[in-house]
């Protein structure tokens, strides 16, 4: 048994060497891409690009790390202690508008409470199928912090916003940060693989959520005038939404969010809006029980895309730059279990897959430099040994075109 294991390794490393990532280009309909490692990094989650052209890249095991070109920096000093497990971590990231003259960065991670209920248990739920796992009872949730950057720290670091309530085990965090035009926060918050509370105004999970840069609410909030309802929400519905962009040309903010069995979404968030999860969804549970369509109740906001079966959708941008002119204008979006870059033609109401892209790996995020060539994303693989995958590294890849070369031969 032991040796047949073995061979099963071998034979997986063998093939891990032929991923495109380690090779020259990859060929798509914009021409031939160059795919270039520039570092390893532990789980990366997400990235954002500060004007001095450095990144700052989340890992969800807890760390901060810049990456100027050529050298990953140690982890940053002030980060808040995140409860790292499964998809919970240290997760999202976003710069104020106003960075360059507020140093203040937003971080998006799982938060343990202070205090954990004794003898706590996850009751389950058989929709989940096979991704039931009742043996994590740490009491969590999403948190929000904004902290400034000074030299290698964080300083000053604050929470400005919490899921609420916090529940044991699970995943589903969301945790996608953007600002929008009016300067307010966008967050992304998953349902937390507890279904039903993505309905409940009362509670934040399952939302898209808006407020201040600070964490206080906007004037103009969906439940301003109710006293039920949380007042930090956007949109109501959602199930695990981990790309939210808005198109600089429209104003429009454009999410997606992984369904259930099938079912992946890309949505136009509205105000206000609910976006049916888990009463509609394109997919079915994991115990194969079908939910009904976004068309058999017209209460619910429909997808603008979805996909069966899933692609795992992660990361999110309107690319603005013009290395790669089809491009530009188009939507960029990751795909984890689809190992795919995605690009998305997304006007007012409609949107087509334009391309998708195979990585050769999970892609976790994706971000456009100054110079108009990406950055992406790679993220960790776990061994299946089930499924012949190897363990595959989280990296750093840089995407930019092939230069035709004179000498090629026809
Ligand atoms: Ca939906």
């Amino acid at each position: 048994m032991r040796s047949h294991l073995i061979i099963k390794a071998s034979m997986v490393a063998a093939m891990a060497m032929f991923s495109p990532a380690s090779a020259d280009s990859i060929v798509t309909k914009a021409g031939k891409l160059n795919a270039e490692t520039m570092t390893k990094l532990d789980h990366p989650w997400s990235f954002a690009l500060l004007p001095d052209d450095r990144l700052l890249i989340t890992e969800k095991t807890g760390s901060v790390r810049t990456f100027d070109g050529k050298t990953l920096s140690e982890p940053l000093a002030g980060v808040p202690k995140v409860a790292y497990r499964a998809q919970g971590g240290l997760l999202g990231i976003a710069l104020h508008p106003d960075f360059s003259t507020n140093n203040l960065v937003y971080l998006s991670y799982v938060e343990a409470a202070e205090q954990q209920p004794a003898g706590a248990k996850d009751p389950g739920d058989p929709r989940l199928g096979e991704y039931q796992q009742l043996d994590d009872v740490t009491l969590k949730g999403l948190a929000v912090a904004r902290g400034r950057l000074d030299g290698t720290a964080l300083k000053d670091v604050t929470v400005i916003w919490r899921q609420q309530p916090k529940t044991v085990g699970r995943g589903h965090f969301g945790g996608q940060l953007v600002f929008a035009p009016d300067g307010k926060l966008i967050v992304t918050s998953g349902d937390r693989q507890r279904f039903d509370p993505a309905q409940d105004p009362a509670a934040n999970v399952g939302k898209i959520v808006r407020i201040n840069d600070n964490g206080s609410l906007p004037e103009d909030r969906v439940f301003a005038d109710q006293s039920k309802g949380s007042q930090d929400i956007l949109s109501l519905g959602h199930r695990n939404p981990l790309g939210i962009s808005i198109d600089p040309k429209t104003g429009i903010i454009w999410e997606h969010e992984m369904g259930p069995k099938g079912g992946d979404e890309v949505n136009v968030i509205e105000k206000g809006a609910n976006y049916g999860w888990p009463l509609v969804s394109e997919g079915s549970h994991y115990d194969d029980k079908e939910i009904p369509s976004h068309s058999d109740n017209q209460k619910f906001k429909a997808p603008v895309l979805s996909w069966n079966p899933s692609i795992s959708p992660s990361g999110l941008i309107f690319y603005q730059g013009n290395l790669f002119p089809t491009w530009t204008g188009k939507a960029l979006m990751g795909g984890m279990s689809s190992k795919a870059l995605f690009v998305l033609g997304l006007s007012d109401d409609q949107g087509e897959v334009e391309e998708r892209i195979g990585m050769g790996f999970r892609v976790r995020d994706v971000i456009e430099a100054r110079d108009g060539s990406l950055f992406i994303l790679k993220d960790h693989q776990d061994a299946d040994e089930k499924n012949n995958v190897a363990e595959d590294e989280g990296a750093l890849i840089h995407l930019t075109p092939a230069r035709e070369r004179a000498t090629e031969a026809r």
